[in-house]
Order: C-alpha cells, then structure tokens, then sequence
C-alpha cells in the first residue's frame, strides 16, 4: 500500500489559534482525508511548538514553568482541532521527551561530523527583548522591533556549516520542479539562493540567557535554537508517534506551510536532511496569507478572527468549504463574513443544499421514500460521474482545492439541470411514464451519492449526513473503488434535515449572533446596559468547578454573583479589588448557585484580566 505523510507546521503554542492556523490544518486535513480514501496508508501530523523565548517570558510573568504553561496553552489546539473535524493522526509536542532525544541525537550527530562548529558570533542586541539583530536589520542604532537602543555583543555559539550545501540544494530545486510550490514561491528560493552568500545558521543560544530550550549534547552551557528544534519534529514524529510501517515513513510527502516561514523550510530545512543523509520531502507548499476584510489580522488591530465563534455562527463545513472555495490555495486571501454569507447561500444553500433536499423530498413524495428501481442508466450522468475522481484528483495533486471544488460542482450543476430539463413533477403526473420517473430519480440519488463521497474530504460532516440520507449508513467505500449503479434500490430513505439554511444577508443565521460585520447599535443602546462599580468583599470556590467563583460584590448593596474567572485568580487575590459589574442582568444560576450580575474581564479562554477603574470611585458608581 503506498504510504502518504502529510504535515502543518507545529504552532507556538503560546498563541491563540486563529484563522491563518486553522487554514492550514484544514488543508492538510483534506489531503490527508483524499489520499485515505484513495486507499493509501496515511499520516497526518501536526503539533506544538514550545521552546524558546517567548513561551519562557509568558509563563514566568503567570508565575508558572514553561512547561505548566505550554499544557495549558495547547488544550486551544487540541480543542480547535476537535471543532474542525481534523483527522490528525498525533500530534507532536517539542517538549516530549521522546523528541528532544531525537534532537540531541542528531545534534551529537552533526557535531561529530564536523558539520557543527563552534565560532564568537557578533550581532546587536536588545536586552529588553533578548534578541539579537544583525547590522542591517538595526534602525539608527535601536531595535526594530521595539524601538529601544541596542549593544552591539560578542560571544561564542555554534552554527551549523548551511553554506557548504548552497549548490546541491539549488540543483535539488532546479531538478524538481515540485519541490517547492508554488511556482512563485520556489522562484523567490531560487532568487534568494543565486543573489547572495549562504551564511552559515547559529543554532545555538547560551543558557545563561535562554533556559528554556534543549540543552547541547555537547556543550551544557548552551541550548538549541528554537527552529533547529522545532524542524526536526517531522522527522522525530516518524520514530515515535507514527504507526509502524514497513517502508517507514520518512520522507514526507508534503509539508504545508504558510508563506511567512517558507525560508526556514527550503533552506534550512532542506539543509539539514542533506548534512544528516537524509532524503529530502517531496513537497514544501508554502500557501498565502489569510486577512480580514483586506486588512492584516493582528491583536492591535483587534480583527483577529476565532475560528470557534466562525464555527459556531456559520457551522464547521460552510468555514471549511469557504476558506478553499474562495480564493485558489497559494495565494493571498480574504476572510469577511459577507463573503462567506454569499458562498453559504449560493454555493451551498441553493445549489448543493437544493440538490439533495430535492432528490430525497421527490423521492419520498413519488416513490415512498424507497430508492426506485431504474430501467435504463443515463450514460451521460454516468460518464460525468465515474469521471470526476480522475478530474478532482488531477487537481488534488497539485494542492489546486478550489479547482477541485469546482470540478465537484460540476456535477452539482449538472444534476440540478438535469432535474429541471426531466420535470420528474411532470412525469409523476403520466401513469405510462412510471419508469422513466424511475430512472430520473435514481439518477439523481445515485448521483449524490458520488458528490457526497468526493465532498468527504472537504466537508466531512455534511458529506455524512448526505449519506445518512441517502439511507447508507457504515463507512464510505474508498473513492477508486466506486461504482454508477452501487446505490441498492429499495434502500429506505430517512427523514431529511436541511443541510445548509439559507442566511439572510445582513442577519445572523438562527441561534446565533451577528456575523462580524456585527450590526451597530446607538446610544439608546448602551444606555440599556447599567454598569456599576463594585469591590469584592468576599470570594470562594465553587465546589466542582475550577472555573466558578462564587463572589460577594458591594455595589451599595451586597450582590453574589458568580463568575467564571477561577483560572485566572485565586479567590484570595480577589478580595478588596475593585470590579465593573453588569447590574441589570437577568440572575441565572450556575452549577445551582444564583448569579445576579456579571463581572467584566478581557481576554480570551482562560487568559483573563478584569477591568478595575484607574481611579479610586466609590461603591456603585454608574461607569457609562
Ligand atoms: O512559525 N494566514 O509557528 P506559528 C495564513 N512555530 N496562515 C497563517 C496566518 C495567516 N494570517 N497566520 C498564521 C511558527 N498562519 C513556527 C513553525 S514549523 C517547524 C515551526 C499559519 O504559530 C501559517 O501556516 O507562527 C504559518 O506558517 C503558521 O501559521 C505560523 O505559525
């Protein structure tokens, strides 16, 4: 069986994940789900990243070890994965014990080569930051980054001698044209090879300034560089998360990557496998970048999108779909809720979502919900049917999923017309054309039946349902091996569910809020809301949750309110702070203790910080 391993690069896993993460994930996803159905033996990995500087710096200012902090952090991995529906088959954690000895080895490796030495090393750095710059990224003598002067400094470190392989990984580029995709990006490598010098990569730091991070097998007085770690994990998953395999699993076949860490791959990377003897991956895919309503995503700019709150309002597949539908997968593209408002009621609601209520409301109507009997096969939904896998896979090939998309909706076009031109509503009507109904509405089932299959890798869940009514049930037979004519007349047919409710523009979809171009509100408003400052004056635990506290708040008069911050404080520290309250919610009662009022904190999941005024205001003050 031909093995297929396809990989994401692995998050820092102090982040948050937004959309640009799960863009990724969900491509890898899908070609992990298409070549599964092809039959191949799969693995898909994706995974954290979490040595280095930053994840030091967050967790000691929570007053926690790197590694507390990265256990909680990556839950908003896993758990994003989860919603998403990704089929990864492990997921690697550069701190598991099992990677950083694989990383030691090949360290220990490389330096008894001779391909790691040690060398002073001079570059400009801030000490604020803790980073190094070299003299051109520096602005009149600061740090680019944040503005503040830097020193130039000199110390040892040792590199790994990348140059000697400048050559031969041009050579690999130019003779593989696939390896780097796409085009536009290996031409940008190219570029960047033949212009200039390949200087030879620091891959270590001193421990006296970075601890946390895996130490030198060679040299305890140093750590290793973040990526230098982090890159190997593709190869360290094969030795430790995969499932066994014959051949093994190394090399991977693609490594999907974002555009902005395409160089660290190409050529580090790439460099790395060529030191060690290894064989390169047949594919590095660096695709473009995510942006919200044509502007950068960035906490400053306060547009980051959370995939969760997308899902939610819109539904899993409608996002999966969206992000490969709009904008072919390489280039640049846009996330706004209009736009996926549009794709939702078009694509989806009316041409997809019509098809298959249709066929099975029909169905029901003309034959008692029993898929009919046909007496003839239609050769040209047939031929256009068993032909779309070689089609879609021609395109999947080259990672071309919107084109792949369009090939699937071909068919959705083609059986929607179908309908149209046969008017089975008018044959329903003529008792001698009985068999010909028949075949029309067998047809048109069987012919979902082949959409839902080739939409399993895009659209996991909806392509479950479509079966479920359908009346299959168990797992989808694997793409080669599908047949016009496998759909068994007689099958039964369940009650429909509607599969994607049209969204009126302009309104959110039933149960949920406003899309996010979130509808103003006026003054009248906000003056609806009474906020009101309050000082704790007594805060507990709530038994059977470490989330709940249970608080007493004076606002003039003493409230219990509970809130949901017990991750964030400890209910000791709460006591005497000054909070704003929500004052005129409605009560509600959480884990049985009743709730009148709501504290206000920002932050995301359990990264919480509470709003206090700045300024000493008495017990009830309105805060408008
Ligand atoms: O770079 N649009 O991790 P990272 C599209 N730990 N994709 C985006 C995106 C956006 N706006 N923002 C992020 C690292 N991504 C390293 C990787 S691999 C050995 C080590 C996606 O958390 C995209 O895939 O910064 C990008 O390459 C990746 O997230 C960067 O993730």
């Amino acid at each position: 069986m031909a093995k297929f391993y396809v990989t994401t690069p692995i998050y820092y896993v102090n982040d948050v994940p937004h959309i640009g993460h799960a863009y990724t994930t969900v491509a890898a996803d899908i070609l992990a789900r298409f070549n599964r159905l092809l039959g191949k033996e799969v693995f898909f990995l994706t995974g954290t990243d979490e040595h280095g500087q930053k994840v030091q710096k967050a967790a000691s200012e929570r007053g926690l070890t790197p590694r507390e902090y990265a256990d909680r952090m990556v839950e908003n991995f896993r758990g994003l994965w989860k919603r998403l529906n990704i089929s990864n088959d492990a997921f690697i954690r550069t701190t598991d014990g099992e990677h950083v000895r694989v990383v030691q080895e090949v360290l220990q490796t490389l330096y008894d080569r001779g391909e790691i030495v040690k060398r002073p090393y001079r570059g400009w750095y801030c000490v604020p930051d803790e980073r190094f710059w070299t003299g051109k990224e520096i602005v009149d003598g600061n740090c680019p980054e944040c503005g503040r002067p830097v020193e130039e400094l000199e110390e040892e470190n040792y590199f790994f001698l990348m140059s000697r392989y400048r050559e031969r990984l041009i050579r690999h580029i130019e003779d593989n044209p696939g390896y780097i995709l796409p085009e536009t990006r290996r031409n940008e490598v190219m570029g960047f090879l033949t212009s200039r010098e390949l200087g030879d990569l620091c891959i270590s730091r001193p421990r006296k300034r970075l601890s946390w991070g895996i130490p030198l097998p060679f040299d305890e007085d140093y750590v290793t560089y973040v990526w230098f770690d982090a890159l190997l994990n593709y190869y360290s998953a094969t030795r430790y998360l995969a499932p066994p395999s014959g051949r093994g699993w190394w090399p991977a076949e693609h490594h999907i990557v974002g555009k902005d860490i395409l160089t660290t791959h190409a050529v580090y990377w790439s460099t790395m496998l060529m030191a060690l003897g290894m064989e390169l991956p047949g594919n590095i895919f660096a695709h473009g970048w995510c942006t919200v309503e044509g502007r950068k995503m960035s906490k400053s700019l306060g547009n980051v999108v959370d995939p969760l709150e997308v899902i939610d309002r819109y539904g899993v597949d409608a996002f999966r779909y969206f992000l490969f539908r709009e904008v072919p997968f390489g280039l640049d593209g846009d996330f706004s809720a209009d736009a996926l408002v549009a794709r939702i009621n078009s694509d989806l609601a009316n041409d997809l979502g019509n098809l298959v209520s249709r066929s099975v409301t029909m169905t029901r109507r003309y034959f008692g919900g029993e898929v009919p009997e046909p007496t003839g096969v239609e050769a040209e939904a047939k031929g256009l049917a068993e032909g779309l896998l070689e089609r879609v896979r021609r395109r999947m090939e080259r990672l071309a999923f919107q084109k792949a998309l369009e090939e699937i909706w071909t068919l959705v076009a083609y059986l929607n017309k179908y309908i149209d031109t046969n008017q089975p509503w008018a044959l329903s009507r003529d008792p001698s054309k009985r068999d010909r109904l028949g075949t029309v509405i067998y047809t048109v089932l069987e012919g979902v039946r082949f959409l839902a299959v080739h939409l399993r890798p895009f659209m996991p869940g909806s392509s479950e349902e479509i079966c479920r009514q359908l009346g299959l049930d168990g797992p989808v037979e694997d793409l080669a091996g599908l047949r016009w004519g496998g759909l068994k007349p007689g099958t039964r047919l369940p009650k429909p569910r509607p599969l994607f409710p049209r969204i009126k523009p302009g309104e959110p979809p039933a149960g949920g809020e406003g899309p996010e171009g979130r509808s103003l509100i006026g003054i009248d408003d906000f003056a609806k809301l009474e906020l009101r400052v309050g000082r704790v004056s007594r805060a507990e635990r709530i038994k059977g949750s470490d989330k709940l506290l249970r608080l007493e708040v004076d606002l003039g008069e003493t409230r219990q309110i509970v809130a949901g911050i017990g991750r964030a404080y400890e209910p000791e520290d709460l006591v005497g702070k000054r909070v704003v309250v929500v004052a005129n919610l409605r009560p509600a009662r959480l884990m049985g203790v009743e709730s009148r009022g709501m504290l206000l904190a920002a932050g995301e999941g359990d990264e919480l910080s509470l709003i206090t005024p700045e300024r000493e205001v008495g017990e009830g003050t309105r805060v408008r």
